[in-house]
């Protein structure tokens, strides 16, 4: 199995740490979108990370897509995705909300890092930024409270909890100032216990 992409990418990344929670090995290709269009289109002429090839050829792209062939060619307990229709539904309902502050957050470094800065829309980067606190506002609210040991669905680590936690890394890693991890303790907390794990620290985000 090939991963391709750099793991700036919470997209990429989020596949990355899946892979190593459940232990299934592959080889990775830090190849950029941005600074190595050609090498990238060599490979997938889409040009989107990630792009994962399994054992077969067969070529993936879109992590939500890519993470749905893992879980299902994995053993049923070592699943990141609930079995269980309502857990399950909650969990699609986290990594929902934590991909759409995960898509502001993108939109919001493509405006600012790729767009001239006579070309950017001041409105717009104030519809995104609005859009991600209330993402942000939503994951605290169902997150709070919860046990400081455990995780979202038990003793496990799943998907839900990778998801959210690379979601918050990536966001404070490109926009440090927009959000202050003290209005969003619980989510800062979260993403400070699933940092320390191994599978988090074997694919760093710098
Ligand atoms: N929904 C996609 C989003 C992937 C995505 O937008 N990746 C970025 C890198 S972080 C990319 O490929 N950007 C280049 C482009 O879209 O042209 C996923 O979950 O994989």
């Amino acid at each position: 199995m090939q991963l391709i992409g750099m793991m700036d990418s919470p997209y990429v990344r989020r596949v990355a740490i899946s892979l190593g929670v459940l232990g299934l090995p592959f080889d990775h290709q830090s190849v950029s979108v941005f600074r190595h269009f050609d090498a990238f289109a060599a490979i997938n002429p889409v040009v989107k990370a990630p792009t994962f090839i399994a054992d077969d050829g067969t070529m993936l792209i879109d992590s939500s897509l890519i993470l749905d062939y893992l879980d299902q060619r994995s053993p049923p307990d070592r699943r990141l995705m609930p079995a269980d229709t309502r857990e399950r539904m909650k969990a699609l309902s986290l990594i929902g909300f934590a991909l759409a502050a995960c898509e502001k957050t993108m939109q919001n470094v493509y405006e600012v890092n790729l767009r001239p800065a006579e070309r950017q829309h001041q409105p717009w980067i104030e519809r995104i930024q609005t859009q991600l606190f209330a993402a942000y506002d939503h994951l605290e609210s169902e997150i709070a409270g919860r046990e400081e040991n455990g995780w979202l669905f038990g003793d496990r680590l799943m998907q839900p909890d990778i998801t959210l936690a690379v979601v918050w890394r990536f966001q404070q890693f490109m926009l440090p100032e927009l959000v202050d991890p003290a209005r969003y303790p619980a989510l800062a907390a979260f993403s400070e216990r699933a940092e320390a794990l191994p599978e988090f620290i074997a694919a760093p985000l710098e």
